[in-house]
């Protein structure tokens, strides 16, 4: 997988993901990130990226042309035209399907939004999926687009090293994850449920649905509701 960040921060992106699992599986090759500034691609002596809205109104617009021509400079590289996705709390919500459909792909590039926003008319000729991490607002789309590059990241293969682990979790089979417990078996007083202790493979497992259901029937019942009407 092969992620392009057009942003006027990169070093922002750059070290949101040089740790942890996402650093090795960029260390070790299975996920490419290339990191673009805008700003690079200005044609004004200043600098200057962003502008006044027409119209009016509060704060700065990333303008056009930068945004176009970091495109079009991404496109020559790649030598194929990605996907491009905006980050906006006007897009579609994010979720677990999305990021399955998404890494799917061989290439994607992730436009990082700052200030009130970019200019429509570059938007409607690049962007071809708008996103939206959540109702919430954010001061631009780094963030985002981070969270969205991690959670499609460990769906390419490799990238995991417990192969199990993007399998069993919480929303591949639509409920929440069961509780865990590592050593010691009493820790301020509260002890390790004696089931995970009894070596009773099927009741552990049967133990752990059991408490997925009952989790996710309490604290998050839509949740529960789209799994109950799909399980019958
Ligand atoms: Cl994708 N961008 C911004 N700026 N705010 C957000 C968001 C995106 N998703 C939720 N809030």
């Amino acid at each position: 997988m092969k992620y392009y960040v057009m942003t006027l921060f990169p070093d922002m992106i750059r070290q949101g993901m040089n740790t942890s699992v996402i650093g090795r599986a960029i260390a070790n090759g299975y996920i490419e990130l290339a990191v673009r500034n805008i700003r690079d691609y200005t044609l004004d002596k200043h600098l200057k990226v962003d502008d006044y809205p027409y119209g009016g109104g509060a704060g700065l617009v990333m303008e056009a042309e930068p945004v176009y021509r970091c495109y079009e400079a991404i496109c020559s590289e790649a030598g194929e035209v990605p996907r491009v996705i905006y980050l906006t709390p006007q897009g579609e919500v994010f979720c677990q399907p999305v990021a399955e459909n998404l890494s799917g792909e061989e290439t994607l590039i992730f436009l990082c939004g700052h200030y009130e926003g970019v200019d429509e008319r570059v938007l409607e000729e690049i962007v071809t999926d708008y996103v939206s991490i959540g109702d919430y607002v954010l001061t631009g789309g780094e963030l985002p687009a981070m969270v969205m590059m991690d959670a499609i990241a460990r769906l390419v293969p490799g990238v995991l090293n417990n192969g199990e682990s993007a399998e069993t979790e919480s929303f591949s089979d639509g409920l929440l994850e069961y509780p865990q417990y590592t050593r010691p078996v009493k820790f301020r007083g509260r002890e390790v449920p004696e089931i995970l202790l009894s070596g009773h493979h099927e009741n552990i497992r049967k133990w752990r649905q059991e408490q997925s259901e009952r989790r996710t029937a309490k604290w998050r019942p839509d949740l529960y509701e789209r799994w109950r009407l799909r399980r019958s």
